[in-house]
């Protein structure tokens, strides 16, 4: 039927994850944002489909289920949500570094090598509209900033293994890291808040890969 056929044409995979705990953050918010963030968005930008994963902090079998995950879901747009203690609000990440911090995982191991992967860029750029971002939310009046640095740790190693697959761009893939306050409320970032902003985002990365973000609501 050439109407199904065509919805399903423009129909994209939008990958969104979370983290599960790591020492010192025994609950990940996280988890419960992008969970409430997918099922809002399946809604609001049918008929693309939201795949939610929350992953494991830790040095190895994160990367390898954002790997997974996207050869097995070849996603348009995936976009990752971390916590971190500093942030006051959105903390959208510009780039990502081929570097990582000495720190104990969820699984209590550090990082294998002081580099994430061998023979590879010191350093990604994101290839969202970053400054769109921030003028939406901005507008929106939602607290929002950006960050050349995403932290050395497990967040920073999701967003450069995932920009890593951007060299292969088949589909291309659009991704992007934001953080957020470990705790919703008194950082000045309500929950409610946290999934309106996640879906501007959601938007927006969508309109940038060239599809409808069609709204129904
Ligand atoms: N924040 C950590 C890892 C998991 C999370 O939510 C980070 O900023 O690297």
């Amino acid at each position: 039927m050439a109407l199904s056929g065509d919805v399903s044409s423009r129909s994209s995979i939008v990958l969104l994850t979370g983290f599960g705990p790591f020492p010192g953050t025994p609950e990940n918010v996280s988890a419960g944002l992008v969970r409430a963030v997918s099922r809002r968005a399946q809604r609001q930008f049918s008929p693309h489909r939201f795949h939610t994963s929350i992953l494991p902090t830790e040095w190895s079998a994160a990367p390898e289920r954002v790997a997974a995950l996207i050869a097995r879901l070849r996603p348009k747009v995936a976009l990752h949500f971390g916590v971190a203690n500093d942030a006051q609000g959105f903390r959208i990440e510009t780039r990502a570094q081929n570097a990582c911090r000495m720190t104990i995982d969820a699984a209590g191991r550090m990082p294998p090598a002081a580099h994430l992967i061998a023979d590879a860029p010191a350093q990604y750029e994101c290839w969202l509209p970053l400054d769109k971002i921030v003028h939406r939310l901005t507008a929106l009046n939602l607290p929002v900033s950006m960050s050349d640095d995403a932290g050395g740790y497990l967040c920073n190693s999701v967003l450069y293994h995932t920009l890593h697959t951007q060299r292969q761009p088949d589909p291309p893939l659009l991704a992007g890291f934001i953080h957020i306050p470990s705790a919703f409320g008194a950082s000045g970032l309500s929950f409610d808040d946290a999934v309106s902003g996640s879906l501007e985002i959601i938007k927006i990365a969508l309109d940038e890969a060239g599809e409808d973000a069609l709204t129904s609501g």
